[in-house]
């Protein structure tokens, strides 16, 4: 078995199969220290902690993560808080940075004896309706090299090999532009508020996440081409000020911002998530916008099923999981397509329309409203939040 990236969705993969007995290898492009420092994600869904509760894998985020249960919405009608941790089915999220849950997988991997490849990165899926699949890559050292394998599964990403090894017309790709960007930053700072914060206004939304008690997720709405670049750390913070209404609900306690990057609101899913022996899971399988924090949560649920079909087929010879795995994922893909474009639409007017903004606004502030006010909306918006 051969798994292309070592990302939460592929290191989920190989610690699963390994654990039983499946002879698997991850291939994996990037060193091992840039794997481990890449933040990302932060908010675990409580099915995710249930998934890595259940195989063992949930050490390091029992240990250091934080419950988290309550959002605050900030807009041109006032404030409101939902404490979603009682509402809907009463679930939690476990603020838990990415790079350190990816770094607890490698190790706990590693050190059961899995084997990863580092700086190799695949080139191509070849032969993968056939008997004899296999992987071509580009080995540490330039040279090229080849892995045979029954199944491959490409945890590799959006523009990883796996989606480009996909011949032409045996999957359908569907892809939507929110028409949105943020930027992403991590700020060297504090959390200010003890709630995810959701600040919407005329000047575009700001968010705000804790990440750990000295660091802290800001996005701000950007223009599309902008540099990330052209943002002064000065400019940041007074834009987050304004956004997030500081003179109305308090200060944001300020610190160096340590990462940028632009992220375009983007939604991409591939279906079928299978070609033959070649499997897609996580981003590979569908990226999804950030707005509801879902990618990281989905490539965690695939990776189980995958792992389960993989291990009823190589261990005890029953195909029918495989055969079932597209399915059952997209099922779970849809619907956190769904939540999040709801949540894009809850947090952005829509961008660059003139005639049409007072229109969308006007929604856009009357589902804020109805989040505020109705106790059945706050509880579907608890069980889509925090699910997956
Ligand atoms: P990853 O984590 O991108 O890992 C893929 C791995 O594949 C390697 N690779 C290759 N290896 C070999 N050969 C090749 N040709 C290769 N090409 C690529 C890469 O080096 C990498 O190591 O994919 P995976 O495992 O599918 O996991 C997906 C998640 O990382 C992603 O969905 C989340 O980070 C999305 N996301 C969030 N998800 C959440 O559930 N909760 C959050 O709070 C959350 N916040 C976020 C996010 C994504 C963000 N960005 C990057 C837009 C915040 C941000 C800013």
């Amino acid at each position: 078995m051969v798994i292309l990236g070592a990302g939460p969705a592929g290191l989920v993969l190989g610690n699963l199969l390994h654990a039983s007995g499946v002879d698997c290898v991850v291939l994996e492009r990037a060193t091992r220290v840039q794997v481990q420092a890449r933040s990302r994600a932060g908010f675990l869904a409580a099915n995710t902690v249930r998934i890595l509760d259940r195989h063992g894998l949930a050490e390091g985020l029992r240990r250091n993560g934080r419950e988290h249960a309550t959002c605050e919405f900030r807009s041109e009608d006032g404030r409101f808080r939902l404490d979603y941790g009682s509402l809907g089915r009463r679930e939690r999220h476990t603020v838990y940075p990415q790079h350190e849950l990816v770094t607890d997988l490698l190790t706990q991997y590693l050190e059961a004896g899995g084997r990863v490849r580092f700086e190799t990165a695949a080139v191509a899926v070849h032969g993968a309706d056939g008997p004899r699949p296999s992987v071509t890559v580009r080995e540490a050292d330039g040279r090229p090299g080849r892995w045979q394998a029954r199944y491959v599964a490409g945890c590799d990403g959006r523009h990883g090999a796996a989606r480009r090894s996909l011949p032409p017309g045996t999957v359908r790709r569907h892809q939507h532009d929110h028409g949105v960007s943020w930027l992403g930053l991590l700020a060297e700072a504090p959390p200010s508020l003890d709630a995810v914060g959701y600040a919407v206004h005329s000047r575009g939304f700001a968010g705000h996440m804790a990440r750990t008690p000295e660091v802290t997720r800001y996005y701000l709405q950007c223009e599309r081409d902008g540099s990330p670049e052209a943002w002064s750390e000065d400019r940041i913070w007074d834009e987050l000020a304004l956004r997030m209404r500081v003179e109305d609900y308090g200060p944001l306690r300020r610190g160096r911002i340590v990462h940028r990057s632009l992220v375009g609101l983007e939604s991409d899913v591939i279906e079928p998530l299978r070609h033959g022996a070649l499997f897609l899971a996580g981003d590979a399988a569908s990226l999804i916008s950030p707005s509801a924090a879902k990618g990281a949560n989905l490539a965690v649920l695939e990776a189980e099923i995958l792992a389960r079909a993989l291990i009823d087929d190589l261990r005890h010879g029953s195909a029918e999981g495989l055969d079932r795995y597209s399915a059952q994922c997209l099922a779970h893909i849809w619907r956190a397509q769904d939540f999040s474009q709801w949540m894009v639409q809850l947090l952005h007017g829509v961008p660059g329309s003139a005639g049409g903004s007072v229109f969308h606004d006007s929604l856009r502030r009357s589902r804020l409203e109805s989040l505020r006010v109705s106790r059945s909306c706050q509880d579907w918006f608890a069980e889509n939040y925090v699910g997956v």
